[in-house]
């Protein structure tokens, strides 16, 4: 999967998962890389898709594995990318209401439990490697987040 966080300091650009795994929370844009398709390919498609926007200068800045307690075989690993330029107007989509925040307002209690963990190496530019284990109500259970020199 990917994941991609606009960052236009002092904002980044989040959208309100409107269907399907994450409703109701406040998510970076992304989704499932195709068969064939590289994942960089995949993490502009999807930011195309979701938001409307073409990523101009990105860079990987993180991979996380994630895992649940209630699919224990299922490993989902995460590409984490943060875009520093972009062409477009953000746009709603059948997916996601985007909308913009100014670093100090990021929405953590409407957000994934993990974010807290991670968003500040990121936002930093510290490059990372993550994992995590939710409980049933995807609460957080057990974490691991280390700096690293290169993904
Ligand atoms: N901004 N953070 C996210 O968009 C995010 C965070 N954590 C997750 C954990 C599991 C998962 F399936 C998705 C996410 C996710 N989209």
């Amino acid at each position: 999967m990917t994941l991609a966080i606009i960052y236009q300091h002092p904002r980044i650009l989040l959208g309100m998962k409107k269907k399907g795994f994450g409703m109701g929370r406040w998510n970076g844009f992304g989704g499932k890389v195709k068969d064939e398709e590289d994942i960089e390919t995949a993490m502009k498609r999807e930011l195309q898709e979701e938001a409307g926007l073409i990523a101009g200068g990105f860079s990987e800045r993180g991979i996380i594995e994630f895992r649940f307690t209630k699919r224990p075989e299922e490993v989902l690993e995460v590409h984490v990318f943060m875009v520093s330029d972009f062409t477009g107007d953000p746009k709603e989509s059948e997916e996601m209401k985007p909308r913009w925040f100014f670093l100090d307002e990021i929405p953590f209690h409407e957000m994934w439990s993990d974010d807290p963990h991670w968003f500040p190496l990121f936002l930093k530019g510290i490059k990372f490697r993550g994992s995590f284990l939710f409980d049933d109500a995807d609460l957080v259970l057990e974490r691991d987040v280390k700096e690293v020199q290169s993904l």
